[in-house]
């Protein structure tokens, strides 16, 4: 009998994979410990932006408690607005970088990863830079400074750059938005990687978006840019999927593929800003088939970035509904973090977790 056992055990333990058992997985406490090495789990850093408006302090700075839990759960962060135009380069001949250098500081100690957030965009760009009346020779000499001088002073602390974010529309052209790209035409996004891998050569550089998650025409506008930049020998390292997802549209479930496509070409992927917000009842509590909806998105994603090789960072827009910019975006919806607003969790948060449990610890 004892002999059946151990023969039964034996063979167990040459079955077994290899690596600690599943159940120690299982049992992480937090989302950083559930997920395999090869995989940054992160969260966009509260503060800036639309916070500024809400009626309460900066995030980042004053609440500890949501610090303990971005500590705690993260291995990745992004900067949320602190490293935006408007944000760290507020006069022309002026930096703010007290915010940023914060939330890097954070970063090295609780052994984070950044992903720093953005270098050339339409959006929450200074009046100064707006507004200003420069000749072609100066716009470009404005932006290789704020390159070399933002990406240089972070230089060998950030794991990713979203140099180019947002920079094709719904039909997959150019935005005219984009000041730089209006006035200096389309090749300024190849100057723009050029010049940021020069200010550190060890940072991984990411083309943005969001309306990214399906396939179709600015998919396929994304794919003829990032041949077209490599044939070029530009330093695109990576395509990064936003990820701000609606219950209104569906499931990502065409993600994998999408993602597929970018790995395909020898870019890295990132799943960057994901959410999932969705229409709130008139008593705004999420039902419990709404919150189970909702988690089956937030798996569906992670699925499709630990389906593709190459899908290396997996980063949520916020933890918590406290801080969220989409009931501020979106009046009539919401719910769209994995926690509520006292930081308690929700069925999205266990289905991330399970989901990092369960994936296979080596790829
Ligand atoms: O979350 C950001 C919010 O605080 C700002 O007010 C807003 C202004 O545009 O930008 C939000 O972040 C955006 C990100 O930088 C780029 N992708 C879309 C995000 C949500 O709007």
């Amino acid at each position: 009998m004892r002999k059946a056992i151990l023969a039964a055990l034996t063979t167990a333990a040459i079955l077994a994979p290899l690596g600690p058992p599943a159940f120690a997985h299982g049992s992480a406490d937090s989302l950083r410990e559930a997920a395999p090495r090869y995989l940054r789990i992160g969260s966009a850093v509260a503060g800036g932006g639309h916070h500024v408006d809400q009626p309460y302090p900066d995030p980042f700075p004053n609440d500890r408690q949501y610090r303990r839990v971005l500590a705690r759960e993260f291995s990745s962060v992004s900067p949320e607005n602190q490293m935006k135009w408007e944000f760290i380069h507020p006069a022309r001949h002026e930096y703010n970088f007290g915010p940023a250098d914060a939330i890097v500081a954070f970063a090295r100690k609780n052994g984070q990863a950044v992903r720093g957030h953005t270098l050339l965009w339409h959006s929450q760009n200074p009046a100064w830079l707006q507004e200003g009346t420069f000749t072609k020779a100066e716009l470009r000499k404005i932006l290789k400074d704020h390159i070399f001088t933002v990406v240089g002073r972070y230089r060998g602390k950030i794991q990713q750059w979203d140099v180019a974010n947002e920079i094709l529309n719904e039909n997959g052209e150019y935005r005219q938005e984009n000041i730089f790209i209006r006035e200096l035409g389309p090749g300024i996004v190849a100057d723009a990687f050029r010049w940021a891998h020069q200010a550190d050569p060890h940072a991984q550089l990411f083309l943005n978006d969001y309306g990214v998650e399906w396939p179709g025409v600015k998919v396929d506008a994304y794919a003829t840019l990032a041949q077209q930049l490599l044939a070029q020998r530009v330093p695109l390292h990576g395509f990064a999927s936003q990820a701000h997802l609606s219950m209104r549209y569906g499931a990502p479930d065409q993600l994998a593929g999408v993602l597929q496509r970018f790995d395909d070409l020898g870019l890295k992927t990132a799943i960057t800003e994901l959410d999932v917000r969705m229409d709130l009842p008139a008593s705004g509590v999420p039902t419990a088939e709404q919150l189970a909806t909702q988690a089956t998105y937030y798996k569906t994603a992670l699925d499709a970035c630990l389906a593709v090789d190459g899908c290396n960072s997996f980063t949520i827009w916020g933890f918590t509904d406290k801080y969220s910019w989409v009931p501020v975006f979106f009046p009539s919806e919401g719910a769209a973090t994995v926690m509520w607003d006292d930081f308690g969790k929700k069925p999205a948060y266990f289905a991330l977790k399970k989901t990092l449990a369960e994936a296979p610890r080596r790829r």
